[in-house]
């Protein structure tokens, strides 16, 4: 069962402000040329593309204090909040055009109020090489993008853990973490320690993504609201260059088509990010294009016989 007639609302969030690398600001008109809204639209799906949100450029400056360009970061994450808040509350489906994947602390803030506002309950798939988990003591780099999860979890500094109104946004236990394949040391300890439920690719590896996803699902209901948090360094390099950072060992075309099929198969997908693809890496848009092919997939796309 997939929602085909819902409305989909997609919000441009054209920057790479918490990125140790630049380019993905370039991320959503390359999800455009790749057809996004055209494809999701053959799906039986209503689909309105909101344009782009719009914050500060990118000024290109070393960390101060553990955070680099922290009040920029703010500045976006406000717009993304509202944004996302507003499109659920109008009754779309939001889908967020990143951007690097600190614009998760807005999307994910929204979806966690919309949650409260409406009495669901969240699940949120965040599906990435990282944990993203990282705060301003730990952080080897000070790039915001590997800080989203904390924050969401109340970790992180007052002007990003604040901007959902409630602290923390959420919970470790929403979450479930796929792919997961790049870790730094303080951030392992950290993950640990709040108990966030990883599926690395080690454990993938062991008991395979239909097993994985089984248990990542484990307890969605009619009753929950499930928030995919894609970041498209998840996919293995070999198929998804135009990405940031790569690490190698991700899934593969067959296994991450896997994990959007059976994700559909829920039929509870209420609000998705695609994040971290980045234009200046790719070749001939082929990343954006993939991008574009699982989230088909995430929609109900199939090519099952049966
Ligand atoms: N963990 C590293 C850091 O904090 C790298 C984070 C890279 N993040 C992303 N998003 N690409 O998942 O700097
Ligand atoms: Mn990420
Ligand atoms: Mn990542
Ligand atoms: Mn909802």
């Amino acid at each position: 069962m997939s929602p085909i007639t819902r409305s989909v609302a997609l919000v441009g969030v054209p920057t790479d402000i918490g990125a140790g690398h630049r380019g993905s600001s370039m991320g959503p008109e390359a999800l455009r040329v790749a057809r996004l809204a055209e494809r999701l639209a053959k799906r039986g799906m209503h689909v309105v593309d909101r344009g782009n949100l719009s914050g500060p450029l990118n000024p290109w400056q070393p960390p101060t204090d553990g955070y680099r360009h922290l009040d920029a970061v703010v500045a976006w994450n406000t717009a993304v909040h509202e944004a996302i808040h507003a499109a659920l509350a109008e009754g779309h489906l939001p889908v967020m055009l990143g951007g690097d994947h600190c614009l998760a602390i807005g999307s994910i803030s929204a979806v966690a109020r919309h949650c409260r506002e409406t009495g669901k309950k969240l699940r949120v798939l965040w599906l990435d090489a990282h944990a993203d988990f990282n705060t301003s003591q730990i952080t080897p780099s000070g790039n915001i993008h590997g800080m989203p999860v904390a924050c969401l979890c109340g970790y992180g500094p007052d002007a990003l853990t604040h901007i959902g109104g409630t602290v923390p946004a959420t919970t470790p236990d929403v979450f479930r973490q796929i792919g997961i394949r790049s870790v730094d040391e303080g951030e392992k300890r950290f993950v640990h320690e709040v108990g966030l439920d990883i599926y690395d690719m080690r454990y993938i590896d062991e008991i395979g993504m239909k097993a994985a996803m089984e248990e990542a699902l484990a307890g969605v209901d009619e009753d929950t609201h499930l928030h995919i948090s894609f970041d498209v360094d998840f996919l293995d390099p070999s198929i998804a260059p135009g990405v940031g950072t790569t690490v190698r060992g991700g899934p593969s075309y067959r296994e991450a088509q896997l994990c959007m099929e059976m994700i559909a198969d829920t039929g509870r997908v209420g609000s998705l990010d695609i994040v971290e693809l980045n234009p200046a890496f790719d070749k001939r848009n082929q990343t954006a294009k993939l991008a574009v092919d699982l989230v088909e997939s995430l929609f109900g796309k199939s090519t099952l016989m049966r």
